[in-house]
């Protein structure tokens, strides 16, 4: 096993070396987004700065259009991601279509990616994070973003917290990378993330209560009587990231009026459910596992309870 604070290129690399069939492809594709959000990550930190440096019209103190960070992160990955010529195409939450990149015409891999998830956090200076899952090309179209989730190649998160997090799988278990910001390199902080069998928080939206189907609402009645906590951020990658280190539930389920809930399959809930299972938890809709969902469209929505494997089988009982 690697070594804590080996830094996340190196890592990137020490586990190439481990397929000798491997081309390098996947290695140069993680670097490129490691690259892309340490960038996104300092702009973060400069946020409340940035208003006051002066966007009083649309224009910074450089004279520069101030773009919002989502609109920022978006532009910056697309740039980074299409330039590295590791990715065939990329699909943005930001974005409607497909996005194919000129320099990728023989890259091996396409992109889905929510480029600043739960940016309405960002005023309040609450985390906020950048969700992507990695897929084979296959047929050279839309397609290839359309394939179930088991047959990720890599995904990962990056939580911009109190400290800055990269945590990431390429189906052979979970690492976590904490940003050293005096050397701008992150850091093998949490290697081989395993997810508690049980825990004592649930996270979800409870203004939905009356909403919600009659099976989840006697389970989160059942959760309260037994002493479970609540926590719920609304930014789901740092809420996930929670329910990866401390256990528990993890939940943006159906409801009366959202009958897919609210969160995309393919930015959102299957990079998270590759990551969580991968690290020993467990994923669903409710009706099926995640990561078995053939999508339909890029930006469907899907119910999403995830989190330990006791606490999910258990919430699959009142369903
Ligand atoms: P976004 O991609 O537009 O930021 O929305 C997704 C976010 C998630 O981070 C979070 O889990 C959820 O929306 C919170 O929604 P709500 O405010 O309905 O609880
Ligand atoms: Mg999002």
């Amino acid at each position: 096993m690697a070594k804590i604070g080996t830094d996340l290129s190196r890592f990137i690399l020490e586990e190439e070396r481990k397929y000798p069939n491997a081309t390098g492809s996947l290695s140069l594709a993680l670097l490129a987004i490691e690259n892309a959000t340490k960038i996104i990550a300092s702009h973060i930190k400069m946020a409340g700065l940035i208003d006051i440096l002066g966007k009083t019209g649309k224009t910074n103190i450089q004279g520069e259009e101030v773009q919002k960070l989502d609109e920022f992160s978006n532009q910056l990955l697309i740039e980074h991601l299409g330039e590295s010529g590791q990715f065939f195409a990329c699909a943005s939450e930001e974005l409607d279509d497909v996005i194919y990149f000129e320099h990728g015409k023989d890259a091996k891999y396409v992109i889905a990616f929510d480029p600043l998830d739960g940016s309405s956090n960002i005023d309040v200076n609450v985390s906020v994070g950048t969700i992507f899952s990695i897929h084979k090309k296959i047929e050279g179209n839309e397609n290839d973003f359309l394939q179930e989730g088991y047959k990720q190649v890599a995904a990962g998160y990056i939580v911009y917290g109190s400290s800055v997090m990269f945590v990431y799988t390429t189906g052979n278990g979970v690492n976590g990378f904490t940003l050293d910001p005096s050397v701008g390199m992150f850091l093998l902080s949490h290697p081989d993330i395993k997810i508690p069998k049980k825990g004592k928080i649930y996270s979800i939206n409870e203004t939905n209560y009356p909403k919600w189907e009659e099976g989840l609402r006697k389970y989160i009645d059942t959760l309260k009587e037994e002493g479970y906590t609540s926590r719920y951020i609304g930014s789901m990658v740092a809420d996930v990231h929670r329910t990866l280190l401390k256990g528990g539930i993890f939940a943006y389920p159906a409801d009366s009026k959202n009958k897919s809930g609210k969160l995309r399959l393919l930015y959102e809930a299957s990079p998270m459910a590759f990551i969580i299972e991968q690290a020993g938890g467990k994923a669903t809709t409710g009706k099926e596992d995640i990561l078995k969902i053939k999508p339909e469209t890029l930006h469907q929505r899907v119910p999403v309870f995830l989190g330990s494997e006791e606490d999910i089988n258990r919430l699959l009982s009142f369903l």
